[in-house]
């Protein structure tokens, strides 16, 4: 362990780990570096009141003078900061002349074929790809005979070579790239069945030019592995977005429609360029006024900068809206005014947009208004606006999301897990074909270590989709590195073993195990108006990560740390080494510190979502109870004698996570309740573990910024600063993380820790 980082501990532990003074449990308001407020938080703010108070604000001054003083020396990078962290990935930053060599082979002209405005901008897209990341000026060959970039669909393209066939067969949205002979000269050709598919033939080739990566003899198709590859905003009208950590909303202020929509438009690009397909604006909470006259054609404005890039918009709907909005005296699903209603509001949006993806609904959750206001199901529901919307072909988002939050957590046989599918699961094969039930990945809500939904098993003729969380809400709201794409991996390659066959989430939910017509995958977003998206330019990773495994989860986590990096950062073998080993262990050393064993996390789960706070996770209604007490830990939701929830799985899931013996560590606490002394897998007791990993996970959270010092001088002077201060941040968040969930548990248990760590 370095000096550095010894320094860091003493440092910490002193102030924090053994004083415990500063009100560890979620009472304290502790907002810091809010993004787009102060890029710089102090991460000395736990020594308030500390007799170290002082030296660790000189500490910080220093530090900031520091930050001051890099960023005004040049540093010979031509772009820094917010220009760069705007870009994201698609910053094609200039090869060197050495690498740029290499593509001088590629034809200098291009021939289009077909005038959409989609086909438009992928020739734009290229050509400026092409000026940025090569220096090149790519011009129209329409008139030219001799070698050219082609773009088209396969229909346009066999009216000059009729025997082009992709090694396999293209489905809609998918691209083959390849050299093929065309007027008698060697051509590059991006070809696809549709117009989206040649714009993402386009970025996948400038991909792989950015990266250096080899173009001569090129012959590769993709298809996308599912046809709902979307993302949710969860933007309130006024500008505010729940759960977003990246500033306003880049769609709405005031409750209107903002004037300037670049920004929509540029993150339309950085969607498209990563295969999404579609994007969901407002809030789940929906505001019924989206769907007033008056609104609609400002939505239409989206819609119009989404186009050209393959984006469809939808909009999330309130069930109440025939009566909130309609001025009906009802919205019962099953009276026929209501469907009516519907109907007309659905023909007036595609008169505005007749490329309008569809709706999102969550009813009956959270104090939404839902179909049991009129002794209706959920199918019912849904089927109401399927129906208005299938003759132009949108679809209907149906959220399981679906729980009682006023459940009396003193019986123990309750439990909000088995709540999405004891709603949904009896109604399978009830939905419209155009109806999809959007499904969290887990059955609680987007915890640091939950099992799968059940329910992805649990509906067999019903198409399905998974919702994934992009911003980090449980997760460190973009505070914490935590690189979630592992995670997702583990989820969708989760095998349901439906009737003793291999059903991987991924298979299910794509509709290929159960031959559905749709399904996918639909990730909550949640970028602002911040320069950097998302709140951090290191949680970009996580949308794109998202939009790569929506199109293929069978990327490896390292293949899309390592394109994200090249793209965000550049090739430098130093600073590609550096961000992946970063990014890929984050996601543990954050479950390390907060929430291990799967007992869900530990923070405050009734007010920020961020702080540790245990004890909130008990005692009220919201079920997220672990259950701990002076004897023990974890939720007993076994069908021996627990809440049941495990008999929600198919028959050789349920064996592996009703054992004790056969239930992985990792979720152990999330199944049953054991003594602190329970003995793991590992060979450690169960309170030993909740210490150690603790101290692991708050010491590796310390090595982070030793690592990322590495790259000084690698990557531009802002975006080093701004992210070394965010990793000094989070060492000093992940102490006071260890510090309040070690001492709880101490004092619970009152067991001590074998390493005398805790202060009494
Ligand atoms: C949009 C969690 C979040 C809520 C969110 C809800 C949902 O409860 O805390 O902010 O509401 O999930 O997914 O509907």
């Amino acid at each position: 362990m370095g000096d550095q980082l010894c320094r860091w501990r003493i440092l910490f532990r002193r102030s924090v780990c053994a004083r415990a003074s500063c009100s560890p449990y979620g009472t304290r308001s502790n907002s810091p570096l809010h993004p787009g407020l102060t890029p710089w938080a102090n991460p000395f703010r736990p020594f308030r009141g500390l007799h170290l108070d002082r030296i660790a604000r000189n500490i910080w001054g220093l530090l900031v003078a520091a930050n001051l003083l890099a960023n005004l020396v040049p540093c010979g990078f031509a772009q820094t900061g917010a220009a760069l962290d705007r870009q994201a990935w698609l910053r094609y930053a200039l090869l060197d002349a050495n690498a740029a060599r290499a593509y001088e082979y590629l034809p200098a002209n291009y021939v289009l074929l077909g005038r959409s405005i989609v086909l438009q901008n992928a020739q734009q897209e290229l050509a400026s790809g092409f000026e940025k990341i090569i220096g090149r000026k790519l011009n129209s060959g329409d008139n030219v005979k001799g070698s050219a970039i082609f773009l088209g669909t396969l229909h346009d393209l066999h009216s000059i070579v009729s025997s082009l066939r992709p090694p396999i067969s293209l489905e809609e949205d998918g691209y083959w790239i390849t050299w093929a002979r065309m007027h008698d000269s060697e051509c590059l050709v991006v070809a696809a069945t549709n117009d989206r598919g040649v714009l993402y033939g386009v970025f996948a080739l400038l991909s792989k030019i950015a990266r250096g990566e080899r173009i001569a003899g090129i012959n590769e198709a993709q298809n996308p592995y599912a046809p709902i590859r979307w993302v949710n905003q969860w933007d309130n009208l006024d500008g505010r977005i729940e759960r977003g950590y990246g500033g306003s909303s880049i769609f709405f202020e005031d409750g209107k429609v903002r004037s300037d929509l670049t920004r929509a438009g540029e993150y339309a690009r950085l969607l498209a360029s990563i295969g999404i397909n579609g994007c969901t604006i407002n809030n789940v909470n929906a505001a019924p006024g989206v769907l007033e006259p008056g609104f609609l054609v400002q939505v239409k404005r989206i819609a119009d900068v989404f186009r050209p890039w393959g984006v469809k918009l939808s909009i999330a709907v309130d069930l109440s809206s025939p009566k909130v909005v309609g001025g009906l005296e009802t919205f019962d699903p099953l009276d026929p005014r209501v469907g009516d209603w519907w109907r007309k509001k659905a023909d007036a949006i595609y008169e505005q947009v007749p490329d309008f993806g569809g709706f999102v609904v969550k009813a009956d959750s959270e104090g939404r208004s839902g179909p049991s206001a009129y002794g209706r199901t959920h199918a019912d529901a849904a089927n109401v606006i399927a129906q208005a919307l299938k003759p132009h072909g949108g679809v209907v988002f149906y959220r399981a999301f679906v729980y009682n939050h006023h459940l009396d957590w003193r019986d123990l046989k309750n439990d909000r897990a088995k709540a999405a599918y004891d709603n949904f699961h009896p109604l399978d094969g009830k939905f419209d074909d155009n109806a999809i039930i959007q499904i969290k990945n887990g059955p609680i809500d987007f915890q640091v270590r939950e099992p799968v939904s059940p329910l992805f098993a649990g509906l067999r003729n019903t198409n399905e989709a998974i919702e994934l969380q992009i911003t980090q809400e449980y997760t460190g709201q973009q505070k914490h590195l935590c690189f979630l794409v592992p995670m997702w991996k583990e989820v969708l390659d989760f095998d349901m073993r439906v009737e003793g066959q291999p059903s991987r989430v991924k298979d299910l939910v794509s509709g290929r195990i159960f031959h559905r017509p749709i399904g996918g995958f639909a990730g909550v977003a949640n970028v602002g108006m911040d320069a950097n998206w998302l709140g951090s330019p290191m949680a970009m990773a996580n949308l794109y990560g998202f939009g790569r495994l929506a199109w293929n989860p069978d990327l490896s986590s390292e293949t899309i740390v390592d394109e994200w990096t090249r793209l965000t950062f550049g090739s430098d073998p130093v600073v590609v080494k550096t961000v992946a080993d970063l990014q890929l262990r984050s996601w543990h050393v954050y479950e390390n510190y907060t929430g291990p064993l799967g007992a869900g996390t530990l923070t405050n789960i009734t007010g920020n979502h961020y702080d540790p706070g245990p004890e909130s996770s008990e005692g009220n209604g919201w079920g997220q109870w672990h259950r701990a007490d002076h004897q023990g830990i974890g939720m007993d939701r076994t069908v021996a004698t627990g809440t049941g929830y495990i008999g929600q799985y198919p028959p050789e899931v349920q064996k592996m996570y009703e054992s004790l013996t056969a239930c992985p560590d990792s979720l152990l606490l999330f199944f049953h309740h054991v003594p602190y002394t329970y003995v793991l897998h590992s060979g450690k007791t169960v309170i030993q573990h909740v210490y150690d990993s603790h101290y692991e996970g708050a010491e590796e959270a310390q090595s982070f910024v030793t690592e990322w010092k590495r790259v000084e001088g690698r990557v531009d002077g802002e975006r080093y600063h701004d992210i070394l201060s965010r990793f000094e941040f989070q060492a000093g968040e992940a102490i006071k993380w260890c510090d309040a969930i070690c001492k709880w548990i101490n004092q619970l248990s009152g067991i001590p820790d074998e390493k005398a760590r805790i202060a009494p």
